[in-house]
């Protein structure tokens, strides 16, 4: 192993929060600790922050107690220790199915040409997107990154329709005009996916403002609409983090911010990048909770969502949730993924999501394998009835080209023939053909 490669390897980081508080918090759960989690390298505990830094003692305290107090008014307690009923389990393993179907099937696409432009896949994330998404209704709003596509699957977007925007095909959710990094649906309250990292924070924030204007100004009382903002730990620096966790806290805004922290940022490992790697801790500076969590674990994750979801939607303001997690592919299709280490990535391999919940699954004989076979033969047509589809759908006429592109096409995309100006056949001329 090169120097170099040694030296992108996360180091080892330290807890502040002492074990013995670790055991007063209902997030944690001793089987469960370092040990069982994480590289090796890495000793993060599962907890949710409370006086993590004894000078936030005081009016921030109230916040960062209010995810444990969550906890506290949980689900009655039922006889059963399971944390899942057997529908709520099928729905987590068909949703990840999916997601890792859907993926695999886009690298397939993609190496026949199918696709243009860079494709960022979610494998091994599953957990994160599922664990959340399907805890929302459907007028709750998600942001998501170029890392979009399971998002908008969890959300209830079509797969064919996925599919065809990736194709850049006129039946694509955006009518192809999007592509892989900018998946949206008004109709799923998908506000999209974003290529620049860290802006769709701040339009998650406006989101959730939405939502608190609507029932507190407006008095529409029954807004009770959350906003999930996901996005990677190599935003976490980036100055729109700040800004609306800030906002957040001081307007206590209906919004849950959801870190996938899969310790890389495209080639730059988290660890080295970042003054103090463990992001959670930021939430509490502002006044709002903060989580660390098995990002690999979806009952973990959804266990945490649902805490967090409910805060919110009880007007009780915004958390912060970072996800441990791992991709399991390049950064995009086009990265050869040469610069993380093997072991690492075995490490996580072995700690598959869908694997995992497979496991519990039939270990607490919540289905037989039968059963989630037949879900995974499913999921199978389903993707490939998305190919067909996207295969077969037309291309977006030209004319579409400006459309959505400027509020007044009539400025610069309409000629005074008044048509479209890329309509004209001299229109582009001494330009890249279009
Ligand atoms: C504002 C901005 N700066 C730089 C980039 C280039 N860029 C693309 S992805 C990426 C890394 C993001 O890493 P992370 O937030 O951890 O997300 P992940 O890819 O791991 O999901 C960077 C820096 C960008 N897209 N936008
Ligand atoms: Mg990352």
């Amino acid at each position: 192993m090169s120097s170099a490669l040694k030296f992108a390897q996360p180091l080892p980081i330290k807890t502040t929060v002492p074990r013995s508080r670790n055991e007063n918090n209902p997030l944690f759960d001793p089987l469960r600790s370092a040990s069982s989690f994480l590289g090796s390298t890495r000793k993060l505990p599962l907890i949710s922050v409370r006086k993590s830094n004894q000078a936030n003692v005081g009016l921030r305290q109230s916040a960062v107690v209010a995810v444990s107090e969550a906890v506290k008014e949980k689900k009655p307690k039922s006889s059963s220790n399971l944390l899942i009923t057997k529908e709520e389990g099928l729905v987590l393993y068909e949703d990840m199915i999916l997601g890792r179907s859907f993926e695999d099937m886009c690298a397939q696409m993609y190496y026949k040409g199918k696709m243009f432009g860079f494709v960022h896949l979610y494998n091994g994330q599953e957990a994160v997107s599922t664990g959340f998404i399907k805890l929302l209704k459907k007028e709750d709003c998600v942001v998501s990154t170029y890392r979009d596509h399971v998002h908008a699957l969890s959300k209830g977007v079509p797969p064919r329709a996925v599919m065809s925007e990736l194709f850049g095909k006129a039946t694509g959710c955006c009518r192809g005009q999007g592509g892989s990094m900018h998946m949206f649906s008004k109709e799923h309250n998908l506000l999209g996916g974003f290529a620049f990292i860290g802006e769709g924070i701040p339009v998650a924030t406006g989101a959730a403002f939405t939502s608190k204007y609507r029932r507190e100004v407006l008095k529409e009382s029954d807004c009770d609409h959350v906003t999930l903002a996901f996005f990677g730990d190599g935003t976490c620096n980036n100055g729109q983090f700040f800004e609306c966790l800030n906002m957040a806290a001081l307007w206590k805004l209906p919004i849950v911010f959801v870190v996938e922290n899969n310790l890389w940022a495209i080639g730059m490992s988290h660890e080295r990048a970042t003054s103090d790697p463990q992001i959670y801790k930021k939430g509490p500076v502002f006044g709002m909770p903060g989580v660390h969590v098995d990002g690999m674990d979806v009952l973990r994750v959804r266990e945490v969502a649902s805490e967090a979801i409910t805060r919110a939607r009880r007007g009780e303001g915004p958390t912060l949730v970072e996800c441990e997690t791992y991709r399991f592919r390049g950064h995009s299709l086009a990265d050869p993924d040469e610069l993380r280490n093997p072991a690492e990535k075995a490490h996580y391999a072995a700690r598959d999501p869908i694997t995992a919940l497979k496991k519990y699954i039939i270990e607490n004989s919540l289905a037989s394998e039968a059963e989630l076979k037949a879900i995974e033969k499913k999921i199978d047509e389903y993707v490939e009835e998305a190919v067909e589809f996207a295969d077969a759908s037309p291309v977006p006429h030209r004319s579409q080209l400006l459309e959505n592109v400027f509020a007044d096409p009539k400025g610069f995309g309409i000629g005074p023939d008044g048509r479209y100006r890329c309509e004209d056949p001299k229109f582009t001329e001494g330009t890249a053909h279009v």
